[in-house]
């Protein structure tokens, strides 16, 4: 029987050698290589700038030759914003940032960049906690979950609810796209990278703000094996950040 390539590598050309900085079993390279595969299949890779937001998720942009800005923590959306109105041949643009990053330290950024509809792509890699820094509360961390900085579990009483990112930018009518996927199977890899594939489009079509939540794992700080980690995501962070797109139109007016 004659040999059907079904799944390869993306090309190869997109990568930097070097060392890989994240922690063995991490979640973010599989957002990576989401990211790169889709820019490479739109055929968009050579009109590309990404920034690179604060945290561990700093190590994804670090992988690639794709023309990179690092930016201060929290203020990726702006520096998108900066990027694509100072250039005139209209670059593709866009951000992976760490829920720390978007959703705290640059909530208000992320949430102004939305509201006036800037043509900007957000990936935001959801683990739960501020990775890079050891494992402290994050705005996503579940009710409950240990942290060092809530040894006795998230109480959201004291410590405020989770913040779901990806439906709260849907309640934005200048957004025009908004999901949530999940890289802890490959049929969640799947579904994750149709969504990423998606917001890029919306921005190629001058649509409107596109962001991506992806929910990740971090079994250094979660303190369990990466197979446990990719189980924890399935049974405690799918139920708590439901899958699935939450704003998807064609104009914005
Ligand atoms: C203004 C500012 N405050 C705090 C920090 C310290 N800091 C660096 S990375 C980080 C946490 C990043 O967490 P997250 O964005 O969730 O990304 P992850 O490391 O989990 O990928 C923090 C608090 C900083 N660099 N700058
Ligand atoms: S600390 Fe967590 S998020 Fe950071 S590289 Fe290690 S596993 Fe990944």
């Amino acid at each position: 029987m004659e040999k059907q390539k079904i799944y390869g590598r993306p090309a190869l050309k997109m990568f930097a050698t070097g060392t890989y900085g994240t922690c063995a079993g991490c979640g973010h390279p599989l957002i990576g290589r989401i990211i790169y595969e889709c820019l490479d299949e739109l055929g968009i890779k050579d009109r590309t700038i990404q920034v690179s937001g604060v945290g561990c998720t700093a190590f994804i942009s670090m992988t690639t030759l794709i023309d990179t800005a690092l930016c201060t923590h929290g203020t990726a959306p702006a520096v998108l914003t900066g990027i694509k109105q100072a250039l005139y041949d209209e670059p593709i643009v866009y951000a992976i940032q760490g829920d720390g990053d978007a959703a705290a330290i640059g909530a208000g950024a992320l949430i102004n960049a939305a509201v006036r509809g800037e043509r900007i792509t957000i990936i935001m890699a959801n683990n739960a906690n501020y990775g890079t820094t050891g494992g402290q509360m994050g705005p996503t961390t579940l009710a409950g979950q240990v942290t060092t900085t809530c040894p006795q579990g998230r109480d959201p009483i004291k410590h405020g609810w989770p913040v779901h990112t990806a439906e709260m930018l849907a309640t934005i009518k200048s957004v025009a796209y908004s999901a949530r996927g999940a890289v802890n199977s490959p049929k969640n890899f799947q579904q994750a990278k149709k969504y990423v594939k998606t917001a890029f489009q919306k921005q190629m079509d001058d649509v409107g703000f596109s962001f991506v939540e992806i929910l990740d794992f971090c079994p250094t700080n979660w303190k369990m094996s990466p197979v446990n980690a990719l189980d924890w995501v399935e049974k405690r962070m799918i139920p708590e950040f439901p899958l699935g797109e939450f704003r998807n139109v064609d104009s914005i007016v």
